[in-house]
């Protein structure tokens, strides 16, 4: 039961962790460096002790593997997780001319006249963003994220890099090599070029006996909301990466640097740790032959997922 190294890092970081001030003016509890292992011959580690929305994790995979920075994509795709990035720029900008939006995050949590507010603004957001291609191309953008800096690292000649493609081109033709890696930390670009700087920097690929593995470096883990979407998301690359070289996947190795609990999260992680795991699901690919550079949506679908209800919980902006 590989989801129950989860459990156990949620209630290390609520017994030993450190109560700690954070950008977003929210507090965590906060343990610094920490490793779960998932062996993925053991099932999908998609977590069973509150459902996770697999297709919000799938569409966003497939977002940063097809280079996308806009999300436009995830919006066409009806997922809403990188919303209100996009949308502090341009609550920000000089064109913006609706009501004032200063501190969203924390004013939508404890004033009801804002949450409104604010939730009509972001609709009207959402709208324009969807049919409007001149304001999705200057308001969609998140900047060098994830997609950019996968696909297309921009060099100091003026060339662009694809690290996935080089990635996979080098699991297949060297696999014992110790270089697999694709990092998404450019230090060039944080803080002043991306929405947020990247929490899941860098990935290194390790090739054994005919099996796939991958470690991630998080820097920054919110352990309760980002983190089970990390896990799956990387979980999934593996797979898609294996299948592409030919290769079963191995573990996912998942190191955190900060992993922290927002301390509006507590109760919900409480009440999620009061539930017993259940079996794993597992992924399917739906169209094997495909390359992973052509993959669509319908693509990539999961089988045998019973979880219990999910949690609902603020994100901290
Ligand atoms: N900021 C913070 N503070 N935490 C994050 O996890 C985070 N993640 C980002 C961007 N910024 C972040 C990108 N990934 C959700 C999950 C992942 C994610 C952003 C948001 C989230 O809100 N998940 C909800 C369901 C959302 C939905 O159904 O639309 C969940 O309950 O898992
Ligand atoms: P930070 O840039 O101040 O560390 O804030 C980023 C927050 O977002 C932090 O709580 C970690 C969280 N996060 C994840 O846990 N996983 C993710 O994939 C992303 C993008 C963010």
């Amino acid at each position: 039961m590989s989801e129950q190294v989860y459990l156990d890092l949620c209630r290390h970081i609520l017994h030993n962790g450190q109560d700690k001030s954070d950008r977003t003016g929210t507090g965590t509890r906060s343990v610094f460096g920490h490793q779960m292992r998932f062996d993925l011959r053991n099932g999908f580690p998609l977590l069973t002790t509150k459902k996770v929305p697999f297709r919000l994790i799938w569409s966003e995979l497939l977002w940063f593997i097809r280079g996308d920075t806009n999300i436009r994509f995830l919006l066409e795709n009806n997922n809403n997780i990188w919303n209100e990035w996009a949308f502090e720029a341009w609550v920000t900008s000089d064109e913006y001319e609706g009501p004032d939006m200063t501190d969203f995050g924390l004013r939508r949590l404890s004033d009801e006249n804002f949450a409104e507010i604010y939730d009509q603004q972001m609709a009207e957001f959402k709208r324009r963003i969807l049919t409007d291609e001149e304001f999705a191309a200057k308001y969609g953008e998140l900047g060098n994220v994830y997609g950019k800096q996968w696909r297309a690292w921009k060099t100091t000649e003026g060339e662009t890099i694809d690290q996935l493609k080089n990635v996979i081109e080098s699991i297949k033709n060297n696999p014992d090599s110790r270089r697999h890696i694709v990092t998404a930390w450019n230090p060039e670009d944080v803080p002043g070029n991306m929405a947020l700087p990247p929490c899941h920097t860098m990935f290194q690929f390790y090739v054994h006996d005919g099996r796939l593995s991958c470690q991630l470096y998080q820097r920054s883990g919110d352990t309760f909301l980002g983190v089970p979407f990390n896990i799956a998301s990387y979980a999934l690359l593996t797979h898609l990466v294996a299948h592409e070289c030919g290769l079963e996947p191995g573990e996912f190795v998942h190191t955190l640097g900060d992993a922290h609990i927002y301390h509006n999260h507590f109760e919900q992680v409480e009440k999620q740790l009061a539930r017993a795991p259940g079996p794993l699901p597992a992924i399917k690919l739906q169209a094997p032959e495909k390359s992973i550079f052509d993959l669509l949506i319908e693509d990539v679908t999961i089988q045998d997922y019973d979880p219990h209800p999910g949690i609902k919980a603020p994100v901290a902006v």
